[in-house]
């Protein structure tokens, strides 16, 4: 165990040298085994020799979803069918998925990204951890299950549904640590209250959350409920799954496993690569993967490379938490508008839950308008209607201040949205909220 922790102790230098000479495989690995990179940097004119240093991985094209799908299923993959041994796939709601293969060495080398992932998370082989990821071709379940036997710990392989059972599993086991989306943590917390438990006697000591973004406030709304330490972590399946970075102790900021993936923010406007601490795109190359290498993968999520040192002794770059996506910008009447933001305003209203929906209305190509539903805390719910209109005011006058815009906000009773068991999900257009 203590040599992951030393790989994410390493010098800068020798990470840099490391990363340098990896980068320079993976473009030459990527150029000869996939016709897609080929062509593409023929078309940006260059070859595998120009990119000598890490500095000029910049001279390469970007790598967008689009890519992917367009060369589905196979057609990024640079590993032949007898070489690879897993596949995985994005969950797509829209559109083609996006495929990824595995080789031997790949599936090794995530188990370890993941293993360190969790070890910095404070996951110990006395553990008895339940994985509430599903498992199949989304990356979470496999991905975490064997990252944890690497480390080893004792894994309970729930995979998704049937909430009853994961509690009272969760009780017999004496299960100390739930890996799980953080919806699903507050969802399976609420059932635990409904069938008249209260989710602090389970005994978790940790959880480790990742899959989408956890504001401040469904944080501590967790480690309130179980009375359990969250911790975040981060990956997407275009890269590999979970274990592209993930949160040490000291819980400022993801660590990522550099030495497998590199990582740059860009502007996603121009593209132009923005230096330390500034928000952008980040996007990522892969050093290692034999399967379906990746050259600067544009991932959509928004957020900054922190610049300072970590106090924990990693020197491995820390990524800051997602803010957004740049395909979840709403336009708003002209406004840009993040569900992070609103979601920060929410949190600072203490009568309403993390619980919120942003309904949409559209008009042919545009939001004409956007309503803000959000349920009350069980201790802030009442019906007395000036109550009510004065809590909506409070949350309307704050979005006003910060997103200049004057915003429908309807609040709902406690548990009245739908729960997920996986991936909340927060933007609804109006045809369904109508239709509920
Ligand atoms: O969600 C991989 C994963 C599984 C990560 C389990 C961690 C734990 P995808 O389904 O491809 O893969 O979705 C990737 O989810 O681009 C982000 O927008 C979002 N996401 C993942 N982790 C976080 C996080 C998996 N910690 C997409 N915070 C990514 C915010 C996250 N967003």
């Amino acid at each position: 165990m203590g040599m992951w922790k030393g790989l994410d102790c390493i010098s800068r230098d020798n990470l840099g040298q490391i990363q340098g000479i990896r980068l320079r495989e993976t473009v030459k690995y990527a150029y000869e085994n996939v016709p897609f990179y080929r062509h593409k940097m023929g078309e940006a004119g260059i070859v595998p020799e120009d990119i000598a240093t890490l500095e000029d991985i910049i001279k390469l094209p970007f790598t967008t979803k689009e890519d992917m799908r367009s060369n589905y299923p196979y057609g990024m993959f640079a590993a032949s069918m007898e070489e690879i041994i897993r596949l995985h796939a994005s969950t797509g709601t829209t559109g083609r998925p996006v495929v990824m293969g595995y080789t031997r060495r790949d599936l090794e080398n995530w188990s370890e990204q993941v293993a360190r992932i969790c070890m910095m998370a404070g996951v110990k082989t006395s553990d008895i951890v339940q994985i509430s990821f599903g498992y199949g071709l989304f990356t979470g379940g496999f991905g975490l299950h064997y990252g944890l036997e690497k480390l080893g710990a004792t894994v309970v392989p729930f995979s998704s549904g049937n909430t009853e059972r994961q509690l009272t599993l969760m009780r017999d086991f004496q299960t100390n640590v739930l890996v799980s989306t953080p919806s699903f943590a507050l969802y399976m917390a609420e059932v635990a209250e409904t069938l008249g438990l209260e989710p602090a006697g389970y005994g978790l000591r940790l959880g480790l959350f990742g899959g989408e973004p956890c504001s401040d406030l469904m944080r501590q709304e967790i480690e309130k409920k179980w009375g359990m330490k969250a911790t975040l972590n981060y990956g997407l399946t275009e890269i590999v799954g979970p274990g592209v970075s993930g949160e040490c102790e000291c819980r400022s900021g993801m660590h990522i496993c550099e030495d497998h993936f590199f990582p740059e923010i860009i502007d996603p406007e121009s593209g132009q690569k923005l230096p330390p601490g500034e928000e952008g795109e980040i996007v990522f190359t892969s050093l290692t993967k034999e399967g379906v290498p990746v050259l600067r993968y544009r991932t959509r999520d928004i957020t900054a490379l922190l610049p300072e040192e970590c106090p924990c002794g990693r020197t491995t770059q820390r990524m800051d938490y997602i803010t957004g996506r740049t395909d979840d910008m709403l336009i708003v009447r002209g406004v840009n508008v993040f569900p992070s933001q609103v979601e920060e305003i929410l949190g600072q209203v203490k009568e309403v839950s993390p619980h919120y929906r942003l309904v949409v209305h559209r008009e042919k190509d545009y939001i004409k308008d956007m309503e803000v539903h959000v349920e009350l805390t069980p201790e802030g719910f009442t019906d007395s209607f000036p109550e009510i209109q004065k809590i909506e005011d409070k949350i309307t006058s704050r979005l006003k201040t910060v997103l200049s815009l004057n915003l429908k906000v309807r609040l709902m009773e406690p548990k009245s949205l739908e729960r997920s068991t996986g991936k909340a999900q927060r933007i609804v257009e109006n045809e369904e909220a109508v239709a509920e």
